[in-house]
């Protein structure tokens, strides 16, 4: 039962109200994974390449309290995504991506239709309004990115990418807090 939850949730963010898709309020369950790091006190740098489709490193080991900046590129030539979390936030993640890239919103070179939504987008990309997890970070073809995170306690995680298909091709390791 526990796992229809973020389904649902997902389903109303994504066929919900413009005003829902402006603002998303969605969240897949944060808690233990840690939470946004503060700039100031990182402890260490860690650059992530991506590519068609891997990540390099394939595994990482963290401490908890560790704050860590993710340094981030996108070396390949379609959209992918670096996200932390629970195995199971990135099943229910994966359904999301889906449907965005179904409506459009979302594209692998990540060119947006903008008609889908209703309304101007001013300085914020498509992807930052349509995917604001604070643990996923989406980057176009070529982009670089960064995600600064602290974790909080012994956990085990994966890092992946969820854009369709890329997460079952492999992009997908392990992330150990101990
Ligand atoms: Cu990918």
């Amino acid at each position: 039962m526990i796992k229809s939850i973020p389904f649902i949730a997902a389903f109303g963010l994504i066929f919900g109200t413009t005003s829902a898709l402006a603002s998303p309020s969605h969240s897949h369950g944060t808690a233990g994974i840690g939470h946004p790091g503060d700039p100031q006190r990182v402890d260490r740098t860690l650059e992530v390449r991506m590519g068609d489709h891997f990540f390099e490193p394939k595994a990482m080991n963290f401490k908890p309290g560790e704050t860590v900046r993710f340094v981030l590129k996108n070396e390949g030539v379609v959209l992918h995504e670096f996200s932390l979390g629970e195995a199971a936030a990135h099943v229910a993640h994966q359904k999301e991506m889906a449907a965005m890239f179904q409506n459009g919103m979302l594209s692998l070179t990540g060119a947006h239709d903008m008609s889908k939504m209703g309304h101007g987008a001013g300085d914020e990309t498509m992807a930052d309004m349509v995917h604001d997890d604070p643990n996923s970070v989406l980057l176009e073809p070529g982009a670089d990115g960064e995600l600064i995170w602290t974790f909080s306690e012994q956990t085990e995680l994966e890092f992946a990418c969820n854009v369709p298909g890329h997460y079952q091709s492999g992009m997908v390791g392990k992330l150990t807090v101990r």
